[in-house]
């Protein structure tokens, strides 16, 4: 069979019976279009050939035959699975003739058709398996231990170049499997720890009891962590709320089944301001919510009303809205069911309706008596929901106070904003910038057809530590959000904003950074859309000059100070280069702002991403937030990468 080398079936002599066409066929064809098997080409496609094969042992964990799955990074960026379940079937297959194992990581899908049941449907994003990632490895091995052997089987780029062999004897079970992504299909073969190792603690948390052992053993990089969690998402609640002051002690559990569906939830409130709410469907993230989170926001608020008339908490007509309920609430959401439907623009949203109403049955029956038993509890989350109810009130009045301000004054765009011609949002930008004369720098040195300006100065409101109703009458923040014009939090409306690029221009030291990151966070709060959709950018401004006769070059650290220092003196060492330090924006004229930090042709921008909402809301909450203690801790421990930790 070393025929199946070929990656061109036509010039092989043997025939081929027709179950082999197929299988040539099916991993041609994700060799051909590999982003419509894992989404892409790019780093997320990479990472996502190791949860593919994860999958497979969380499966056999989730079967009840697993309790150990080790991912490695060994040299040259290959990856090493290890599980200690029964080991992949390797007895002859009825229909094809050929070992089980061979069928799994030959042919598209197979996975599915041994399924047995279970919650089989796990898979990633696009749950195509074994097969997927054996076409797209240069080179993949896998070992059984099954049947006190090790049966041995290796491939090419999907092709067999060995047939499946016993190599030893073993006294235990479990499946190895061993690969190289194939550089010719992706961008770039280098593996991140980070991305794994918070995908394998998610896993950890989704299959309480499972442990992981997370391994970078490539040489310089070592590092490793084993996560366990017996206490599976309830932990969750716990890592997610770790720097945060509970409202309660104990992190609230329910968990529900119905037909072949199965819901639970975990929760417990703290005492910010802040909803978080992190759902999986059959263990995959979905970031845009979907009918799980429906049925979970109906029921809360349900039950926390009923609760606080019956508890004598809330009188006569009053009520408290959804998002009075989730105000300081952090929560977690697993359900597995056994015909998941991603819908949305990322397929990040759960579709299936029976879901809805299963969270929905569970949350309302256990919260209820939950609250009924542990009424100290629910006396402390309603008066949360009551307070943020008063606060949101407030809120309302002093936005209509700010709505009849600006109708009344007819003035409805801040004085300091130096405004753009175009009113094309796509085509616009606006530089919010710090300080009064690096403002007036800007304004001066900016393109005025399509490049606004709006100065700050003074000391920023830390909106981490301000409810609503501060943020909406803060005399620093509403120049921000009428230039802007696109409102704030439940009533952030993207399609009336002003520009398309929101870019924060500060200072490359340490108040610069502060402000920046003051910035961000009454973004991230309050009009997340703007992250998420990816209009939020950094200005980076240069910290050198280099000049050499007539040769003018910038440096943005330190490291490419020398490196122009050296490329400009080039074979002659004592020619003289002339550097000179930018001390802050201020110190700029309106050419150099411009030549250095505005000019689309020659800037150079951050976007600013917020792939991961739990990172993000745990380094807001941290550097922001009320606790002292860890903030030090962060600082302390990534002194070095202040500077850029929000990026
Ligand atoms: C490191 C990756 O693939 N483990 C794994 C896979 C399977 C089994 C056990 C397994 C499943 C079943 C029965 C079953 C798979 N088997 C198949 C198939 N680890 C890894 N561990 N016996 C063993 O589902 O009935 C596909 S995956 F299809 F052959 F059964």
């Amino acid at each position: 069979m070393s025929e199946q080398k070929e990656h061109n079936p036509t010039m092989v002599e043997h025939e081929y019976s027709a179950s082999e066409i197929q299988v040539l066929e099916g991993l041609e064809a994700v060799r051909k279009r590999p982003g419509m098997y894992i989404g892409s080409t790019s780093s997320s496609g990479l990472h996502h050939l190791v949860y593919e094969i994860v999958d497979n042992a969380i499966d056999e964990a989730l079967a009840g035959y697993c309790d150990q799955i080790t991912v490695e990074i060994l040299e040259g960026d290959v990856i090493r699975v290890t599980d200690n379940g029964r080991g992949i079937p390797v007895d002859i297959q009825a229909q094809t003739g050929r070992p089980a194992l061979e069928v799994v990581y030959t042919v598209l899908h197979a996975g599915g058709k041994f399924g047995g049941g279970g919650y089989k449907v796990s898979g990633g994003l696009h749950g195509v398996g074994a097969s997927v990632v054996n076409a797209l490895s240069e080179w993949l091995e896998v070992r059984v231990h099954k049947n006190g052997q090790i049966y041995e089987m290796k491939f090419s780029r999907g092709n067999i170049t060995q047939e499946m062999k016993i190599i030893g004897t073993t006294d235990h079970t479990g499946t190895e499997v061993v690969f190289k992504p194939d550089p010719q299909m992706f961008e770039d073969t280098v593996y991140d720890y980070d991305t794994l190792h918070k995908r394998m603690r998610e896993q950890a948390f989704l299959n309480a009891g499972v442990r992981i052992l997370m391994a970078d053993r490539r040489p310089g990089q070592e590092q490793e962590e084993t996560m366990h969690y017996e206490g599976g998402i309830r932990e969750f609640v716990t890592f997610i709320n770790k720097n945060k002051t509970p409202l309660h002690e104990q992190v609230i559990y329910m968990s529900g089944t119905r037909d072949d569906s199965m819901a639970e939830i975990a929760l417990q409130y703290n005492d910010s301001y802040n909803e978080v709410i992190v759902s999986f469907a059959n263990n995959v993230h979905t970031p845009e919510g979907g009918m799980h989170e429906e049925g979970f926001k109906r029921a809360l608020t349900n039950v926390l009303n009923a609760y606080g008339k019956k508890a004598n908490l809330l009188k006569g007509d009053d009520k408290v809205s959804g998002e009075d309920c989730r105000e300081g609430l952090t929560c977690v959401i697993s359900v597995k069911l056994t015909e998941a439907q991603f819908e949305g623009q990322t397929k990040a949203k759960l579709g299936n309706s029976e879901i809805r109403t299963l969270v929905n049955n569970v949350v309302s029956d256990k919260l209820e008596q939950f609250l009924e038993e542990n009424p100290a509890v629910g006396k402390a989350i309603l008066e949360k929901a009551m307070m943020a109810n008063r606060a949101r009130e407030a809120a309302r009045r002093a936005r209509e106070s700010i709505r009849r301000k600006n109708a009344l004054e007819g003035a409805t765009l801040p004085g300091k904003l130096a405004d753009c011609n175009e009113r094309d949002p796509a085509l616009t930008e606006i530089y919010i910038v710090e300080g009064d004369s690096a403002g007036g720098s800007a304004k001066q040195g900016r393109d005025s057809r399509f490049q606004a300006i709006l100065p700050l100065w003074g000391k920023m409101l830390n909106v981490e530590k301000a409810r609503a109703d501060k943020v909406y009458g803060n005399d620093k923040l509403q120049p921000v959000i009428t230039a802007l014009g696109a409102g704030l939090g439940d009533e952030f409306d993207d399609s009336k904003l002003r520009y398309h690029k929101v870019i924060i221009m500060a200072d490359a030291d340490v108040d610069g950074s502060h402000i920046r990151t003051l910035l961000l966070t009454f973004f991230f709060r309050f009009m997340r859309p703007l992250i998420d959709r990816g209009y939020v950018y950094a200005a980076v401004p240069p910290l050198f000059k280099l000049t050499r006769g007539k040769t003018t070059r910038l440096a943005f650290s330190e490291e490419e100070r020398d490196k122009i220092s050296a490329e400009l003196r080039g074979d002659n060492p004592n020619a003289k280069v002339d550097i000179s330090r930018f001390k802050g924006l201020g110190e700029m004229d309106a050419h150099e702002l411009w030549d250095t930090t505005m000019n689309p042709e020659t800037r150079t921008l951050k976007r600013i991403t917020m792939e991961d909402a739990v990172k993000a809301d745990e380094i807001f909450t941290l550097l922001m937030g009320e606790k002292v203690e860890p903030r030090r801790e962060y600082i302390e421990r990534n002194a070095f990468k202040a500077v850029n930790l929000d990026y």
